[in-house]
């Protein structure tokens, strides 16, 4: 393999409100981040990965008093559920941080004194629009109209007439250093978005209402204690808490800057312009990549509890496999763009890639293998169609898998695997070695292997987005732990070594079952 970056890797996903139970959109993003972390680990980097809940703020507080509890009952409850989901889905993070916790409160204080300190905080008045669902402020240029004259926010949700004593942000201060930033390349993408971002702050930046009086679910303003932080500086200095921030500890210096922020495309202004400002000010260094991907739609629509089709992404990973779902959202959806998904969808995907090539494949090869040779695996030599479809694969596996991921496009990496298997499907057919075995059972030996060889290459190639299924196959293979990362690919020992060490492989047991549609719900 080339060259590649050995330098620790930190990722993270969004905090998400726990004002409700995770939906889809929660799920995919925590699934794809998931895949980026575990793929990072097997490229040999050291990897930090933190996801968790963002509790503070009017919106919690106000769906609490609407259930007759407090917002710390509310979010304790519903918190649980993210994390439930995360670890149901295999969701490798190293911390799931909840804002509410100490550390948290004090690395928000820490910020804001940093930048206190820089002389941008400065006491005002606050008037103008506010939405609670977006937890955020809007200059009355940029809303639009709803139904009956009603303001609404660009984002489509009601906004309210906001006035209150408030802390300020000199967010203007940093306006040409913003602009240096949103045109790095690779800051952020896709690049779809940087337009939006620039022309956003071209336009001129205002100073940003930092502090609220008028409810007190939040973290206290140091030296000012009837203000709480708005809730997005608290939310953003997650990021920086789960490395110990302020304390000089060995995971900032490590892993800050924070190398992605996976996020949604709705909350690119608070990552791109607010969170770079924040930091430039508490004297930080800036993130290096920030990706916005885009939503998930339920059968082309929106979710909401209005319309009644709003899915338990538990519920999907129940019926159809955990390593279904993971593998159906990467190979769907085009890591940036929106996407659609439905039961059918799924199946359809899960039957005609996993089910039908890639678990038909091992299941024959291996039972063959199994059955015909006792198990037993022994040096060969290759003929010319052989090694065409080693070389096949491992150009997928170790060159052009690795390619589209680390630069995002897992739908387009996912595709150069399965052509991959494909291949290897052909491949059985025409060598058809239920036939050899009669015929010719030296020669069928040799085509077993062969595939015993390709399989395992797409096995360790797509682990970062199956990888119980692939580690259930890579035990099957007796391919050892330690040999399972990217590296491995270009080891030519490994299949003499696992030969010498006697590995017989049994009778194997099916790593992908066919699924069935579930009965249509009325
Ligand atoms: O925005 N499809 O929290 P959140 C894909 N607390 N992604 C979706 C989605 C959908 N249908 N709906 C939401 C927040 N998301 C803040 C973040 S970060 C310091 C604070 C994404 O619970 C959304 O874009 O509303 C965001 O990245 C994440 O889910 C959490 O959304």
């Amino acid at each position: 393999m080339a060259d590649h970056n050995t330098s620790p890797f930190y990722v993270t996903t969004a905090i998400s409100y726990p004002n409700g139970r995770p939906h889809i959109g929660h799920a995919y993003e925590a699934i794809s981040t998931d895949v980026i972390a575990r793929f990072q680990r097997l490229m040999g980097r050291k990897v930090r990965f933190q996801t968790g809940t963002d509790e503070h703020g009017l919106k919690m507080a106000r769906k609490a008093e609407e259930q007759g509890r407090t917002a710390r009952e509310l979010a304790d409850e519903m918190s649980g559920y993210f994390r439930e989901m995360c670890d149901e889905l295999n969701v490798s993070y190293d911390r799931f941080i909840r804002t509410v916790e100490d550390d948290h409160h004090a690395a928000s204080q820490a910020i804001w004194q940093r930048m206190e300190a820089a002389g941008d905080l400065y006491l005002d008045r606050y008037e103008g629009w506010y939405s609670v669902r977006d937890e955020a402020y809007y200059d009355e240029s940029e809303l639009t109209e709803g139904e009956g004259g009603a303001k609404l926010s660009p984002q489509g949700t009601p906004v309210e007439w906001t006035v209150e004593e408030s802390w300020f942000f000199k967010l203007s201060k940093y306006q040409d250093r913003l602009l240096e930033l949103l045109r790095t390349p690779g800051f952020l993408e896709p690049a779809s978005r940087r337009n939006e971002m620039i022309a956003f702050v071209e336009q001129g930046l205002r100073d940003l209402s930092v502090s609220r009086t008028s409810f007190d679910w939040g973290v206290k303003v140091p030296g000012s204690e009837d203000h709480v932080m708005y809730v997005w500086v608290d939310a953003l200095t997650n990021y920086l808490t789960g490395l110990g921030f302020p304390d000089d500890t060995e995971e900032m210096a490590e892993f800050w800057p924070a190398s992605l922020h996976i996020i949604g495309k709705d909350i690119v202004r608070f990552h791109t312009v607010y969170w770079p400002a924040f930091l430039m000010s508490a004297d930080l260094p800036t993130p290096q990549k920030v990706f916005g991907h885009g939503f998930l739609l339920n059968r082309g629509q929106k979710e909401s509890k209005s319309l009644g089709n709003v899915t338990d992404p538990l519920e999907l990973a129940e019926k159809f496999g955990v390593d279904a779902l993971r593998y159906f959202l990467l190979r769907e959806v085009a890591f940036g763009q929106d996407g659609s998904y439905s039961p059918e969808a799924i199946v359809t995907r899960a039957n005609a890639e996993l089910a039908n090539s890639f678990g038909n494949l091992a299941q024959r090869t291996l039972s063959m293998i199994a059955k015909n040779m006792d198990g037993k695996l022994s040096a060969f030599d290759p003929l010319p169609a052989d090694q065409a479809l080693l070389d096949t694969v491992r150009q997928a596996c170790a060159v052009e898998v690795p390619a589209e991921f680390e630069k995002l496009s897992f739908s387009v990496g996912i595709e150069a695997w399965i052509k991959a298997v494909y291949a290897c499907n052909q491949y059985v057919d025409e060598q058809a070695p239920w036939t050899l075995k009669k015929t010719d059972p030296a020669r069928m030996n040799v085509v077993l292997q062969t595939l015993f060889v390709a399989l395992r290459d797409l096995g360790i190639a797509i682990q970062p987005v199956v990888p119980e299924k692939s580690a259930n196959l890579l035990d099957q293979l007796g391919i050892p732990e330690t040999a399972r990362d990217y590296a491995a690919l270009a080891d030519s020992a490994w299949y003499q070594r696992l030969v010498n060490s006697g590995f017989v492989v049994a009778k194997p047991t099916p790593i992908f079952p066919r699924l069935e549609l579930p009965e249509q719900e009325e």
